[in-house]
C-alpha cells in the first residue's frame, strides 16, 4: 500500500517541515512551527518518529525545561518515537570557525559541553543514534586551518564523547554526516569515504558510523548508491538522510525522488534488500515558494515516493525478464569467489582461457538498464 504507516519507520527532522524558508538572499516566507504541532501533523500522516537538534526544541518556547516537557508530552500523546537526535553546532555566531575544530579552544570546550547536555536528553528520550553534522568544521582558505591538527581535535571530541556514552551506560551510537561544502568553503570529512577512514582512527570505532545524505554526496558528483553500498559493506550505515538533489549545486534538500529519481529507485532497492535496519529518515526542505499547507503535502510526498519506489523495486525483481537479463549480464556471478575451494593463485596457471573470445563477449547492460527504466516509468 502507498499509505505510510508507523511500521514503515519514516522519520523527519523537526527542522525540515519547520524550516521558515530563510535563505542567504531572502527573508522567511513561513512562520516558525511549534514542534508539538509538528508531532501531531506527522503522526496523522503516518510517520514513525522525529529527530531534533537541541535548539529546534526552542522554536516557539525559549525556556528549555518547558520546551522539553512539551515535546516529551507531544511524543507520548502521538506515540511518535525519537530514534535519533543531534546538536546544533552551526547556527550561533560562536561556531563561525567550527565547533570541535574551531581554532578557538574556548569554543571547542563549549561545543563539547553543548553536546553532552543534549546526549543526556537524547538518552532520556530513548534515542539510539546521535547524529553529528560538522557543518562549520572547515575553512575557506588553506592558510586558515591546520587540517592535521583539526583532525586531531575532531578525533579527540569523538573519543571524549564516546567515553562519556560508555561511562553513562547510554545505548547510543554516533553517526557522522559527511558534506563537502556549504556553509564552509570546504568542510572536513567531506564524503562517505573520508568519514569511513576517519572512524578507523578513533578509540571506539565501533561506536561511530555514518549518516550519509543523498544530496551531500551528489553535490560532490558522487554516486550515492555506491557510497551507501560501501557503508553497508563496512557495517557503518547507522542512519540515512533521504532527500533529492540536482547534481553539483548548493544543498537543495529537495523532496526524496524529486532530484535524481533513477538513483532514488536503486537506493530504495538497496535499502530494502541490502540489510539496512535503521529508520527511513527524511532531511529535506519544503520549497521556499510553498505555504504552510503545502508543507504537509511535501512531508507526505517524501513517504509516498519512498513507498512507490519500494513497490517498483519489488515488481522489478519479480519480473522474469529482469531475472533473465540479470543472469545474462552475469550480475549474480559476481557473488561467486574468484578462486574455488582449495585453489591458490598457482591453480590459475591451468586455466584454458581464450582472451579474444572472452573480450568479445558483451555484458548486455543496456537491456537491463532499459528494463529498470521501464519499471520506473510504469510501462511494465
Ligand atoms: C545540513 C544538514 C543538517 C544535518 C543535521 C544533522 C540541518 O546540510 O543536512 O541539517 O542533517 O544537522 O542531523
Ligand atoms: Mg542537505
Ligand atoms: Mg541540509
Ligand atoms: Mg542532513
Amino acid at each position: 500500500s502507498l499509505t505510510p504507516r508507523p511500521e514503515d519507520r519514516f522519520t523527519f527532522g523537526l527542522w525540515t517541515v519547520g524550516w521558515p524558508a530563510r535563505d542567504p538572499f531572502g527573508d522567511a516566507t513561513r512562520p516558525a512551527l511549534d514542534p508539538v504541532e509538528t508531532l501531531h501533523r506527522l503522526a496523522e500522516l503516518g510517520a514513525y518518529g522525529v529527530n531534533y537538534h537541541d535548539d529546534d526544541l526552542l522554536a516557539v518556547e525559549s525556556d528549555r525545561d518547558l520546551a522539553v516537557a512539551n515535546f516529551t508530552k507531544g511524543l507520548a500523546d502521538t506515540g511518535l518515537k525519537c530514534p535519533s537526535a543531534t546538536t546544533n553546532l552551526f547556527t550561533h555566531p560562536v561556531f563561525k570557525d567550527g565547533a570541535f575544530t574551531s581554532n578557538d579552544r574556548d569554543v571547542r570546550r563549549y561545543a563539547l559541553r553543548k553536546v553532552k547536555r543534549n546526549l543526556d536528553l537524547a538518552a532520556q528520550l530513548g534515542a539510539d543514534t546521535y547524529i553529528c553534522w560538522g557543518g562549520r568544521e572547515g575553512a575557506e582558505s588553506d592558510a586558515a586551518k591546520d587540517v592535521r591538527a583539526a583532525l586531531d581535535r575532531y578525533k579527540e571530541a569523538f573519543d571524549i564523547l564516546g567515553q562519556y556514552v560508555l561511562d553513562q551506560g547510554y545505548d547510543l551510537r554516533f553517526a557522522i554526516e559527511p558534506k563537502p561544502n556549504e556553509p564552509r568553503g570546504d568542510i572536513l570529512l567531506p564524503t562517505i569515504g573520508h568519514a569511513l577512514a576517519f572512524i578507523q582512527e578513533l578509540e571506539h570505532p565501533e561506536l561511530v558510523g555514518l549518516n550519509p545524505e543523498v544530496g551531500h554526496e551528489q553535490m560532490a558528483g558522487l554516486n550515492f548508491v555506491h557510497g551507501i553500498s560501501q557503508a553497508l559493506w563496512q557495517g557503518k550505515l547507522f542512519h540515512i538522510d533521504l532527500n533529492g538533489q540536482h547534481g553539483p549545486k548548493y544543498d537543495q534538500d529537495l523532496i526524496f525522488g524529486h532530484g535524481d529519481v533513477k538513483s532514488a529507485f536503486f537506493l530504495v532497492d538497496l535499502l530494502e534488500n541490502g540489510g539496512y535496519e535503521g529508520v527511513r529518515h527524511f532531511d529535506y526542505k519544503p520549497l521556499r515558494t510553498e505555504d504552510v499547507g503545502d508543507v504537509w503535502d511535501s512531508a507526505a510526498a517524501n513517504m509516498r515516493t519512498y513507498l512507490i519506489l519500494k513497490e517498483k523495486s519489488k515488481q522489478y525483481r519479480a519480473d522474469p525478464e529482469v531475472q533473465e537479463a540479470l543472469a545474462a549480464s552475469r550480475v549474480p556471478d559476481l557473488t561467486i569467489p574468484t578462486l574455488g575451494r582449495g585453489e591458490t593463485l598457482a591453480s590459475l596457471d591451468g586455466d584454458d582461457f581464450d582472451i579474444d573470445a572472452v573480450a568479445a563477449r558483451g555484458f548486455h547492460f543496456t537491456r537491463l538498464n532499459q528494463l529498470a527504466l521501464e519499471h520506473l516509468l510504469g510501462v511494465r
